[in-house]
């Protein structure tokens, strides 16, 4: 479906068309833009409220600047629709998100306007920094540097590391704070409160309209701008300022708040500290999901609605004959609810991820006990293993890509210290459509060479409740990994009895001839589905869900590896160091010769696109693992099997 752009917007392939614009035009161009984002996302789905909230700002930055020379560095990059569309990727736009298409965040290899690969949050203003750092060693003296940042993105620890840096430099580097108050949930934190109070502040405010009446000169002064610029600070901006503004008292210049959907009045702002030297902040207030009522009113569903009716607002679900399984999500957020109303030790722990994770549900039902501590996945670590101190226990759910943050917490707080810490680690595995910076690809790795810790991978619904169950049993000490990919189980009838599963123990699917398939997690369905359509073709593999990478169920594999010379394992992990890799050392460490193939994800970035594309690219879909045990087993070609 081809989507049509406005009048004005059509005429924009670059910031240079931009720029050729009247300013009183903008306004007209932010209706068209905000427009076409509607129009795509409510077809091909993507991220939502946070584009529609950086419209006006978007439009601003590449009137007023002179990108791409002047280095442009969005934080997570969920809000730069608005930034692809004017930079040359309008026509494109429609392929967002889906395999072979546009990211759906800047990425360096897509475009010179993108400055920086995002994904992760609160990145930006150390890469804005560095890119600073750089330009004034280099001489580029008038380059400029602007990190787009949120006030959710704002709360993790890398933000105020960059922050703390840039208030000792000299560099052109302008941060802008667009404060919507929300992260994907309400935004939570002192800092929120901060933020919230310095907006509301009367004196701050009248401080504020002081200090923008004097820059609103600045430009009868020209060249002695900066000079200008240091009187209205020594004047205005008194010891109240210096010392009830935090970014002032790391020695940023705070400007602000603006009204950041007032396109006219940031053009003016941004061209006035364009001229002004230094590392300062510019603090914007925006409504996330503006201009399209629906999302202004609820915030968190319209993060990434998927697919939805413009008109109407009504987000449209599948609807089947059937009933579906939940998501592995769901499975988690009411069995932790269960479990914790028979278990008053347990507590839960998210890292500003209460709705993906449903971590929600436990929040709702018992607020003193789950607990959102924002951006801050090593916060999220340490925090738990503080708790575990003291006989609680945690269940910090942590996307498995977000952990790779908090891998040395991980390590120095939980794993050495050998403290009996859960973790549940979701959208392990291929994440799709957010593509390689949000792959849960490397959990099964990074986490099965620590020490002192467990790491399971449960196939299906039960066997998630079984592992939960598992892990809030009274334990003394070992961390405890539990990873699930995003979506759907299998079954249905999902709430099952809970039952200890003994740790380090397999479980046979299947028993069989020749070829052992060994799996861990839910590719073990996977692996069911080939082996019907083997059985068709007469073929008889076993199959094992192996349950646990750390510790191996060392019996099972003793039987494996006596009773099989071909194996075949499967993972949704990284290759490198995974799963199959740890089937493999096993192999050696006893001395055994099976022909051994390993399936997973190979040591390449992946792009995006569904899960089962990626899991088809790259070989370990249904078919694939079809077409790999009958190379094995019976020396056929691969394409035997269709
Ligand atoms: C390290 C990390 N943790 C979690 C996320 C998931 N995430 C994506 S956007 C987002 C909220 C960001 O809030 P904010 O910076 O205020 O931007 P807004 O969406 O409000 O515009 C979160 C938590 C992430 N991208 N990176």
């Amino acid at each position: 479906m081809l989507i049509e752009p406005g009048k004005l917007l059509a005429t924009i392939n670059s910031p240079q068309d931009l720029k050729k614009l009247k300013q009183d035009q903008l306004v007209q161009l932010t209706r068209e833009l905000r427009q076409f984002i509607i129009d795509n996302v409510s077809v091909y789905g993507g991220h939502f409220g946070a584009s529609l909230g950086v419209v006006e700002l978007t439009v601003a930055l590449h009137y007023v600047f002179n990108t791409p020379v002047d280095q442009l560095v969005w934080d997570v990059g969920h809000q730069a629709y608005g930034h692809k569309i004017l930079t040359g990727r309008r026509e494109k736009f429609h392929t967002n998100r889906l395999y072979g298409g546009l990211s759906g965040f800047p990425k360096r290899t897509e475009s010179i306007y993108d400055t920086f690969g995002v994904g992760h949050s609160s990145t930006s203003i150390s890469a804005a920094l560095g890119m600073a750092m750089a330009s004034s060693y280099l001489k580029h003296s008038d380059k400029q540097h602007i990190a787009v940042i949120g006030d959710g993105a704002m709360t993790a620890g890398l933000a105020f590391e960059a922050m703390n840096h840039a208030g000792v430099s000299n560099c052109n580097l302008l941060i802008i704070l667009n404060d919507n108050c929300m992260s994907i949930d309400p935004n939570v934190g002192a800092l929120k409160n901060y933020l919230t109070d310095i907006t509301t502040s009367k004196t701050y405010n009248k401080v504020k309209d002081e200090l923008w009446h004097a820059l609103g000169k600045l430009s009868k002064f020209g060249s002695s701008a900066r000079e200008v610029v240091s009187k209205v600070e020594n004047g205005i901006k008194s010891v109240l300022l210096k010392q009830s503004n935090l970014f002032e008292a790391l020695n940023l210049r705070y400007f602000g708040p603006v009204d950041g959907h007032d396109v006219d009045h940031l053009v003016h702002v941004l061209g006035d500290l364009q001229s002004i030297p230094g590392p300062k902040i510019l603090h914007c207030i925006t409504i996330k999901g503006k201009g399209f009522p629906e999302a202004e009113k609820n915030q968190t569903k319209w993060h990434a609605p998927g697919q939805f009716d413009k008109v109407t607002g009504v987000i449209h679900k599948k609807v089947y004959d059937t009933p579906q399984p939940p998501n592995y999500q769901q499975v988690f957020g009411h069995t932790i609810v269960e479990l914790a109303e028979v278990n008053d030790k347990i507590m839960g722990i998210t890292p500003a991820m209460p709705s993906g994770s449903s971590m929600n549900i436990m929040m709702e039902v018992m607020p003193d006990r789950a607990i959102d501590v924002g951006i801050a996945e090593q916060h999220a670590v340490t925090y738990s293993a503080g708790l575990a101190t003291q006989g609680i226990i945690p269940f910090c759910n942590v996307y498995s890509t977000f952990m790779q943050r908090a891998y040395d917490q991980v390590i120095h707080d939980v794993c050495i210290q050998n403290l009996p810490v859960n973790f549940c680690l979701d959208r392990a595995g291929f994440a799709g459509a957010d593509g390689p910076t949000h792959h849960g690809a490397y959990d099964l790795a990074y986490m099965r060479c620590l020490p002192n810790m467990i790491v399971s991978a449960p196939m299906n619904e039960s066997e998630l409740r079984n592992l939960m169950y598992t892990a809030q049993l009274p334990r003394k000490e070992k961390a405890f990994t539990i990873r699930y990919p995003r979506g759907q189980g299998v079954m249905p009838d999902w709430r099952t009895p809970m039952r200890e599963i003994p740790i380090g123990t397999g479980r046979m699917i299947l028993e069989g001839e020749d070829l052992a398939i060994l799996t861990i997690g839910h590719v073990g369905n996977y692996a069911v589905e080939a082996c019907q359509k083997l059985q068709e073709h007469q073929l008889y593999p076993a199959h094992f869900d192996m349950r646990f990478v750390k510790p191996l169920d060392e019996e099972m594999l003793h039987r494996i590896f006596t009773r099989y010379s071909k194996i075949l394992t499967v993972e949704d992990g990284c290759l490198l160091g995974g799963f199959g890799s740890a089937i493999i050392e096993f192999m050696a460490d006893h001395g055994y010769n099976a022909k051994v193939k390993r399936l997973g994800i190979p040591d390449r970035v992946v792009e995006h696109g569904q899960q089962i594309e990626l899991q088809r690219e790259t070989g370990f879909d249904p078919k694939a693992i079809a077409n790999t045990a009958i190379t094995l087993m019976a020396g056929h070609t691969a394409e035997s099997y269709r």
